[in-house]
């Protein structure tokens, strides 16, 4: 059995076709299924749908041979135990440091809102910064413009949701795209039916 761990939305509707593409179909509608584990048209592969920032975890530990996460949460996890052998170039945004429009860098310590505490350690290490980090767990948008931060870092896309409340984006901290992630023991185990299927949708993704 092949186990490929995905999350519903913007990373399985994406997904799916490059996953058509070798085979593989899900024999019901897993944005209107309640179920968590799909059957295909191969009877031997199956998707598990979990949350975006769970498929590494999922991955890592082996529950899922296979997964589809955004760079971003891979920055974020910590990638060491996993493969990343294919960029879908699905999904695709930016990491960025967000502020409100026109604010003065603050004099004392800068406060940073953010799911991606890791990413922003990194980041402002990186630049010799003191930098406060406040977890949040959604809704960053909301920090700048109630007190609670003097930035936040986020995914942007359009910026859409930055200008709706005021905020101006302002560095890149990466371009994101989505990841084939491969677990590092399935990988051995099961080395030609994993790699034939990368190659197959390796071609996907560039035929596109
Ligand atoms: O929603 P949930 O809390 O379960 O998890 P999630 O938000 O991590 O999952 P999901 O499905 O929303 O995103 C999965 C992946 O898609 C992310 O990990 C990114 O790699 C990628 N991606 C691409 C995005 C966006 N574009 C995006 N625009 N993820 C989130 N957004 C959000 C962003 O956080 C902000 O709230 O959309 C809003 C900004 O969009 P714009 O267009 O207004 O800039
Ligand atoms: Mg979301």
């Amino acid at each position: 059995m092949l186990t490929i761990a995905l999350s519903k939305g913007r990373i399985l509707d994406d997904t799916l076709p490059l996953l058509a593409a070798a085979g593989i179909e899900p024999t019901e509608n897993p944005d209107k299924s309640r179920k968590l584990i799909i059957p295909t048209s191969q009877d031997d592969v199956r998707l598990l749908i979990v949350r975006a920032t769970d498929v590494p975890t999922y991955v890592e530990q082996g529950a899922a041979d296979l997964g589809v996460a955004g760079k971003d949460v891979l920055m974020e996890h910590g990638g060491q135990g996993l493969y990343e052998p294919l960029d879908l170039r699905i999904a695709r945004c930016k990491l960025m440091t967000a502020g409100k429009v026109g604010a003065a860098e603050p004099k004392g310590r800068l406060r940073v809102a953010t799911k991606f505490v890791n990413v922003a350690k990194r980041y402002y290490a990186e630049q010799g910064r003191q930098v406060e980090l406040i977890k949040l767990y959604g809704s960053m948008e909301l920090a700048p413009l109630v007190g609670l931060a003097d930035k936040i870092i986020d995914v942007v896309d359009t910026g859409n949701t930055l200008r709706a409340n005021g905020l101006e984006p302002q560095d890149i901290i990466a371009t994101i795209s989505s990841r084939l992630i491969v677990n590092k023991a399935s990988m051995k185990m099961q080395h030609e039916r994993i790699q034939s299927l990368i190659e197959t949708l390796r071609e996907a993704v560039e035929s596109r």
